[in-house]
């Protein structure tokens, strides 16, 4: 394998060390749908590093530069401590413009396909596409993160078909209207009615109520108030009986909270998630791993138990 090969900061592009490259990464017998679905089954709270790999300023060295610089920073955060990779290739920020399967499927396999070849750590497909789901999951990819829920044509279908677990997401529009004008006569109540109507329909084709997790969407097509009451009463939705995925990772939610104070999200998006974490959710979806386990190490001493590092 040779020796520690070089990181790049990604935000600075100077080369970082990896303290424990040496590390082997890849276990040998290691499934790692089912190494995730144990953890899923146990109490910790897992950390998901978001990899997007979306055309960026970063990407002028071609196909191949970026898929290199893709795996280093997953890489990185698998160092770091995720728990799981989550791979994007089509952005879902509010005005995002959609792009084709072919496209999608283009920017995420080579990157799957690399990942799972230098690690045995679980990875996710943040995709509402059938089409994708299914060659991300063919490439290697263990869990399927749909921020439509499985509602476009065939996506129930397969996802039970895959046999991976699937997070089911709540948005009120579509990423590219979803901020024009939220509204809700109760947020909490008719989120977590939909959640469980959603995984309802997934339970009735097939899936195991083991594969399910629920998130409440935290920024798509809600307000800031929207956004915090479904994380003070995050309890509601814990209370459905499925793992609960949260994603506030420097969200303008956060960022309006801070207002004028700072323009970095860092400290407000760690707070976010270890509140998030405090209050029942399982699974946080992050850009900042290390900053987030330390948090989620605190969580675990106040709630009594061992911290890990
Ligand atoms: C989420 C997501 C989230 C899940 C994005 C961004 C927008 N998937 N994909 N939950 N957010 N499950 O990271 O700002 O909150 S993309």
């Amino acid at each position: 394998m040779g020796g520690p090969r070089a990181s790049i900061d990604l935000s600075t592009g100077a080369p970082v060390a990896r303290p424990d490259a040496s590390v082997p990464r890849t276990a040998p017998g290691v499934n790692p749908t089912q190494s995730l679905r144990a953890r899923l089954a146990g109490h910790d709270t897992l950390v998901m590093g978001i990899l997007n790999v979306t055309p960026d300023s970063f990407s002028d060295g071609g196909a191949f530069v970026q898929r290199d610089r893709a795996l280093d920073h997953a890489l990185r955060m698998v160092d770091e401590g995720a728990d799981i990779i989550d791979i994007g290739g089509e952005s879902t920020r509010p005005g995002a413009v959609a792009i084709s399967a072919e496209e999608e499927l283009d920017r995420v396999i080579p990157v799957i396909e690399a990942l799972r070849g230098a690690s045995a750590v679980p990875v996710s497909i943040d995709t509402s596409k059938p089409q994708v789901m299914r060659g991300a999951v063919q490439a290697g990819a263990n869990l399927i993160n749909d921020v439509a829920a499985l509602q476009a044509d065939g996506a129930v279908s397969t996802a039970v078909e895959l046999g991976v677990p699937v997070c089911l997401m709540h948005m009120q529009g579509t990423p590219r209207t979803m901020q024009s004008a939220p509204r809700y006569a109760d947020v909490v109540a008719e989120v977590a009615e939909f959640l469980a109507e959603r995984a309802r329909d997934c339970l009735a084709a097939g899936m195991r109520q083991a594969d399910i997790l629920l998130d409440p969407g935290f920024g798509f097509g809600k307000t800031p108030a929207h956004n915090w009451r479904l994380l003070r009463e995050l309890r509601a939705l814990v209370d459905l009986g499925y793992p609960v995925l949260v994603g506030v990772s420097r969200k303008s939610t956060v960022a309006a909270a801070l207002g004028t104070r700072t323009e970095d999200r860092l400290i407000g998006s760690v707070t976010a998630a270890a509140l998030a974490a405090h209050e029942g959710a399982r699974l946080l979806r992050v850009h900042d791993v290390a900053q987030t386990k330390q948090a989620l190490a605190i969580v675990e001493a106040f709630n009594g138990r061992q911290p890990r590092v």
